[in-house]
């Protein structure tokens, strides 16, 4: 069974965790993604001090996993701002189109699994901060 824990700027979904001798993980499209995943990536032996994301997405929507160690995620939609620490196997962060994310604090060995609803395009990344804040209030006022 998936639960669904609100954050201030997103939310966690959880997913089953089958504990025998191992423990396993279950996510599953349609149950645990909110979109058909055209991409999974994955990330590992960032250093500590090395923040990474710094972007957002114009269209693509991603849900992370932190299955090992530990990373705090920012979010912000142009307005407000959020920390999530993520270190929960079986919780995953969903992060929208149109949101800006910076990755800090990595553990020194954290992984993460990123499920991922577009293929790899760099025309999709909103690299810049500034565009980034125009582009979001915009769409945050017209909505
Ligand atoms: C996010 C975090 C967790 C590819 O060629 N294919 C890919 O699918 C990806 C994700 C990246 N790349 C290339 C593009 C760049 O030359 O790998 C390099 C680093 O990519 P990026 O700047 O996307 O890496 P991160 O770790 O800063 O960010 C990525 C996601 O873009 C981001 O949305 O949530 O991983």
């Amino acid at each position: 069974m998936n639960t669904i824990k609100k954050t201030k700027l997103s939310h966690i979904i959880k997913v089953p965790h089958i504990a025998d001798e191992a423990s396993l993980c279950v996510v599953e499209e349609t149950k645990s993604v909110p979109f058909p995943i055209k991409r999974v990536y994955y990330i590992f032996n960032s250093p500590e001090n090395t923040p990474r994301g710094k972007h957002a997405h114009k269209k693509t929507q991603q849900l992370l996993f932190c299955i090992r160690g530990k990373v705090t995620l920012l979010l912000d939609n142009g307005l407000e701002k959020e920390a999530i620490v993520i270190d929960k196997p079986n919780e995953g962060v969903f992060l929208d189109a149109m949101m800006w994310h910076e990755m800090h604090s990595f553990s020194k060995d954290a992984i993460l699994l990123v499920f991922a609803s577009d293929l790899y395009s760099e025309s999709d990344y909103i690299r810049d901060y500034k565009t980034f804040i125009q582009l979001a209030q915009k769409n945050l006022w017209l909505s």
